[in-house]
């Protein structure tokens, strides 16, 4: 909601928009909190007392609203200090300064009783190959991700990191630009446990990725930590549209993994339904607070449609015969050995493979039935 519209194009659009405003919104609006960048609400340069003064109103602000911090994120990318990143910056001098500022934030996140610290590191990459040694970006970014999650150790803080990955922009090329990369990463730290991603609709799509699929590995790998939800028309720039403005389909099979879980069980996210999307600079301030409540009613409307769907006898039984049951069936059976299964004729030499080649799995009928939901056609 912050936004105020300014973009590599042009300057804002909006006036500044008062944090404590923010808060009432949303309230109205039936929101259950609101989430922000260190510097969305204390100026970068803001004394010690200025800080203190800004924080106490806000706060009364968010109980007289009754509304939630669940997330706090640090602004690493805004400042030119940050140009060539935070925490890979090939400046050590500017890496301690990105440290000291992450960890001061991560005192404020406790401070607000939020549960999740994320971490996007959107100046943390290239635009050239040859200036950056990668090993020594990976390892400084680990460095940088362990020291922090130490920290919330130590201080006893009931916080956890999630890392946001986002293939390119502002740099040429992000570190960390896709779920799988933001997975692979965390297997490899020191306070792994304590860290999970927070994937982006459209930073997944921006990669020409799936965004339902990359939110199901991070759940099923139990790193689901946090999400931002949000629209985006195919590969291109970040748009940051409202949540189903962008692939609605996609947006669909989203909820109902968000809702209904995986057909077979299995992990759920349990965390907030959280919206990271910019109100677009066309608008004025009535189209900013319409925006952020079609975010919720979008996601809402999604949900009957997708409880709808599960619920549906036709969709059930569509569901058994594309054999999307059969998949939670273990390959082997229960206690079968690999040497019983190579001793087994009919998993090989007496198969049919010609015979269960001719298998009808009724995909498109499937889908079909799912789009009718979603169109409340049925
Ligand atoms: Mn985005």
């Amino acid at each position: 909601m912050g936004w105020t519209g300014n973009d590599p194009f042009g300057v804002a659009s909006r006036a500044e928009l008062d944090p404590v405003e923010a808060v009432h919104k949303l309230a109205e609006l039936g929101a259950y909190g609101i989430t922000f960048h260190d510097n969305d609400l204390i100026p970068f340069d803001a004394t010690a007392q200025e800080r203190d003064l800004i924080l106490k109103r806000f706060r009364s602000a968010l109980s007289e609203a009754g509304l939630a911090v669940p997330m706090v994120t640090t602004n690493l990318f805004s400042h030119p200090v940050f140009k060539d990143g935070g925490f890979t910056s090939n400046d050590r001098s500017i890496r301690r300064f990105a440290l000291r500022k992450v960890l001061a934030n991560v005192d404020l996140a406790a401070e607000m009783d939020a549960e999740t610290f994320v971490m996007w590191g959107g100046r943390e990459g290239a635009e050239y190959d040859g200036s950056k040694d990668f090993a020594a970006a990976f390892d400084r970014m680990k460095e940088a991700v362990d020291t922090v999650a130490a920290y919330i150790k130590d201080k006893g803080y009931g916080l956890r990191i999630a890392l946001e990955p986002k293939p390119n922009e502002p740099r040429g090329d992000i570190f960390l630009p896709t779920v799988g990369h933001g997975l692979a990463f965390i297997s490899q730290l020191e306070h792994g446990d304590i860290v999970g991603l927070n994937p982006e609709t459209g930073h997944e799509q921006m990669a020409g990725l799936n965004f339902t699929h990359g939110i199901a590995q991070a759940l099923w790998a139990g790193k689901l930590f946090h999400i931002d939800l949000n629209g985006q028309k195919s590969i291109k720039y970040d748009q940051d549209l409202v949540f189903g403005h962008g692939d609605l389909s996609s947006a669909f099979f989203t909820v109902d993994l968000l809702e209904n879980g995986f057909p077979n069980g299995g992990p759920r996210y349990e965390g907030p339904r959280h919206f990271d999307y910019k109100p677009s600079r066309t608008d004025g301030y009535d189209g900013v607070w319409a925006s952020a409540e079609a975010n919720m009613r979008m996601y809402l409307l999604l949900k009957e449609r997708a409880q709808a769907f599960r619920a549906d006898p036709e969709v059930q039984e569509a569901l058994a015969h594309s054999g999307v049951g059969e998949l939670g069936r273990p390959t082997l059976a229960d206690g079968e050995t690999t040497a019983d299964l190579l001793a087994d004729a009919s998993a090989f030499e007496d198969f049919d493979a010609d015979a269960a080649a001719q298998r009808d799995f009724g995909f498109v009928r499937l889908n079909q039935l799912a789009l009718e939901h979603l169109m409340g056609a049925r």
